[in-house]
């Protein structure tokens, strides 16, 4: 396979400026670049995918260039739901640290920022440079803008295109940067900026831009939100085996996209594994192995290990093998529900919707079904207290075999 149709069976290809991008991707040595906003201090399981995208090319032998968006991250990349809340300075510098240092560990790409190149451009200078080029009927059409057009969008959010096409011109005159790759939803500002290199350097340029198409669940809605949130690359925020149960839960329709997308095995492991979701989709094998790829690339071989342990005792039942650390970052995947301090037990259960009543939560204490953080009760009078929450007032109480819920007291 040429890296042109790796990329298509992957599914990685939404949309190419140019035929002539096949020729140029399979023969290798092109520098191209991905952008980043710095709108919080991480990359979400939604961005992986394109930023995977930048290592699949780099391996075939092209040069990678990741910009942080330490200018744009100031105006906003125009979203559908409306005008953004504009983030202050302090933020914007700390998610730009946060951001450049993850990307620089996960990827170890050569890295820039826009800022450097927009901060000291004036207002004259870029109305007569820059701005003369733009069309407004054409930026009115694309669709970002296009789709705002009703509720409205500020003069500001409408002028990013501008800066994200004068990130290209400028990639393009200092490194000879070619290609720009991005999601669907960056194909009006990588076609803009392309525009802008043509009307600067000529029609005959060989510049071009690739889109990916967006990630979503089957039900069409957005992926990479949990029960308990956005799933962060950063450790910290979703820990490895959030991540890794994120991944697990991938339904059976999605499983080998997702691998395809997310993962480096090759076509014949995904193919295997296709088979088996077919023939024996209990064995869940494709999700634990997209599961497993994933944490791995991403947190390394030891938290994997650790993810795999915690998910192994909470599936047999033996929590109690779980040190402190572990159980905390196993009860922060948890919905919380919030109780009462001082209650009997009896009343947690109720209230927390674990039993449907008072004497069916009697029932499950007698009948030794109720844990609390691994150990069985049985006394009808336990009250529930602080002493008893292992970390941020949260206790795990488990139900049969393996029904597990995190209450919170007050
Ligand atoms: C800024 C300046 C540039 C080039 C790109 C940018 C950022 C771009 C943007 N990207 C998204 C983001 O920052 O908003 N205008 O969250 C997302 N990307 C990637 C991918 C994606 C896009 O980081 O589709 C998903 O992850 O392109 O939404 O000169």
């Amino acid at each position: 396979m040429t890296l042109f149709e790796e990329l298509k069976w992957r599914g990685l290809i939404d949309n190419i400026t140019s035929p002539e991008l096949e020729k140029e991707l399979n023969e290798g040595e092109l520098t191209f670049y991905i952008g980043t906003d710095p709108t919080a201090d991480s990359m979400h399981i939604g961005h992986y995918s394109s930023l995977l995208t930048a290592r699949r090319l780099k391996e075939a032998g092209h040069h990678p260039i990741m910009l942080v968006g330490g200018a744009t991250g100031f105006i906003g990349d125009p979203k559908a739901s409306g005008e953004r809340e504009m983030l202050t300075k302090e933020t914007l510098t700390h998610n730009y640290e946060c951001l450049s240092k993850q990307m620089e560990e996960l990827f170890g790409f050569q890295m820039v920022n826009n800022l450097d190149w927009t901060k000291d451009i004036s207002v004259i200078d870029f109305l007569r440079e820059y701005g003369k080029h733009f069309n407004i009927n054409t930026m009115i059409n694309k669709d970002t803008v296009k789709r705002r057009l009703e509720t409205g969008i500020s003069y500001t959010e409408f002028s990013y295109m501008i800066l994200q096409s004068l990130d290209f011109l400028h990639l393009y005159e200092t490194y000879d940067c070619r290609l720009q790759i991005g999601g669907q939803d960056q194909w009006g500002n990588i076609t803009s900026g392309l525009d802008l290199i043509r009307k600067k350097h000529g029609t005959d340029v060989k510049c071009y831009g690739l889109t990916m198409p967006l990630i979503t669940k089957s039900d069409g809605t957005k992926f990479g939100k949990s029960e308990s949130g956005t799933v962060w690359l950063d450790k910290n925020k979703t820990s490895a085996y959030a991540l890794y149960q994120f991944l697990l839960n991938t339904e059976d329709a999605k499983v080998i996209e997702f691998l395809k997308r997310l993962t480096f095995l090759s076509k014949e492991e995904i193919e295997s594994l296709e088979q088996s979701v077919k023939t024996e989709p209990h064995k869940r094998l494709a999700q634990k192995a997209l599961a497993g790829e994933v944490v791995e690339t991403l947190h390394g071989q030891e938290e994997l290990n650790k993810a795999l342990k915690i998910t192994d005792c909470f599936f047999k039942g033996n929590i109690q093998e779980l040190d402190k650390a572990e159980l905390k970052d196993a009860l922060a995947n948890f919905e919380k529900r919030p109780v009462e301090n001082g209650l009997t037990l009896v009343d947690v259960l109720v209230n927390a919707h674990i039993a449907s009543s008072k004497r069916e939560a009697r029932e499950l204490i007698n009948g030794g079904s109720i844990q609390i953080n691994g150990e069985k009760v049985h006394d009808l009078s336990t009250v529930i207290q602080k002493e008893h929450a292992i970390c941020d007032n949260c206790t795990l109480i488990k139900k049969g075999k393996r029904n597990y819920f995190v209450i919170e007291l007050a």
